[in-house]
């Protein structure tokens, strides 16, 4: 809490800026927002909390627009049990609308479904700025964030908005996955927001969400992944094979980044016609997001920040020789990066 009369620096911004975003706003119609593909929790609760700013300051009611799907069990529990509702990109007619919001996300990243070539009028995300971005009218991004949703929390506080508690609940629980309990990528405003929010987040909505069912596919992408886990020195590669959804790249890399000794995890997937990579890394003297690009430069798309990245490999055809020669050009990519040379590869788990 600050008891100082001047605000700290991040929330006079926060102020300004939502001020006047608002007030271009007044006169203007239809709204929507969209979000990233596969949509994670902080891009669901940044727009959760944009949606709350426009229909308490403007009255006016914006949709939540999406493309892929949410597949994580902890996602689908979020937007059932914090009610988020959300519309397929390809069901709205984008012409209605006279104001675009991209939050989590920026134009043409790869990540995102929206035509590059339509006008995007307000962009909220803390990804490093792109070129594209800077030809928007309100662009308020902030890559020293672990989170975009902090930068919206601070918008409802600079407006003096009442957050209720399954807002309140999207919020922290944006701010808890994305930078793991604080302990990834997170900075002071991260963590002001997240002590803010928690008295204020329903627990039993918060255990709900993370502690969901899951379906017997989770199991088996756990006995897969460690299965196809080969190891290079400190770093880990896993092919996952033909996956059921995006997000679950990103879940394994998370889960194995945890072995003892390893540095950097290499995941991938097959899926629909492409490969879908995370990297994670626990080393500061590393930017997973700029190897990931590296590596995919040509092939497809990429993104990220320092120790968390994603991105996709095009047209791969489902086919053992097709996933092994990808699996072994991003090795190698993997080990020239990090310098590890003169390594022999062993698996995770030895089978007979
Ligand atoms: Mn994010």
């Amino acid at each position: 809490m600050t008891t100082d009369s001047h605000p700290p620096e991040n929330l006079r911004r926060s102020k300004i800026h939502s001020d006047e975003m608002l007030e271009w706003m007044q006169g203007k119609g239809k709204t929507i927002i969209i979000i990233h593909d596969n949509p994670d929790p902080d891009c669901l609760a940044s727009a959760m909390a944009l949606r709350h700013l426009l229909a308490m300051k403007l009255s006016r009611d914006a949709i939540i627009a999406f493309s892929g799907m949410i597949g994580r069990s902890e996602n689908i529990a979020m937007a059932k049990e914090l009610e988020i509702t959300l519309i397929p990109l390809d069901l709205v007619r984008l012409d209605e609308f006279s104001v675009v919001c991209m939050l989590d996300t920026q134009p043409g990243t790869g990540n995102n479904s929206f035509s590059p070539d339509r006008r995007v009028d307000i962009i909220i995300d803390h990804h490093p700025m792109r070129e594209a971005s800077k030809k928007c009218r309100w662009v308020d991004i902030r890559d020293e964030y672990g989170v975009t949703a902090t930068i919206l929390y601070e918008y409802l506080l600079a407006q003096n908005i009442t957050i209720g508690t399954k807002l309140a609940t999207a919020l922290f629980y944006a701010i808890k996955s994305e930078t793991q309990d604080l302990g990834r990528e997170a900075n002071q405003p991260d963590r002001d927001a997240y002590l803010r929010l928690f008295p204020i987040a329903n627990k039993r909505l918060l255990y709900e969400i993370t502690h969901p069912k899951v379906p017997v596919e989770h199991f088996r992408t756990i006995h897969s992944g460690v299965e196809n886990a080969t190891i290079y020195g400190k770093l880990l590669v896993v092919n996952l094979q033909k996956i059921c959804f995006p997000e679950v790249v990103s879940e394994m890399a998370d889960y194995l980044i945890r072995l003892e000794d390893i540095e950097t995890v290499l995941g991938m997937g097959h899926y629909n016609d492409g490969m879908i990579l995370s990297i994670r890394t626990t080393s500061h003297l590393l930017n997973a997001g700029e190897i990931i690009r590296r590596l995919v430069a040509g092939r497809g798309t990429a993104g990220g920040h320092g120790m968390m990245a994603g991105g996709l490999l095009n047209n791969v055809p489902f086919d053992p020789a097709a996933l092994k020669e990808v699996e072994d050009f991003l090795t190698r990519g993997m080990l020239q990066e990090l310098s590890i040379g003169n390594v022999i590869p062993r698996k995770l788990i030895e089978t007979r």
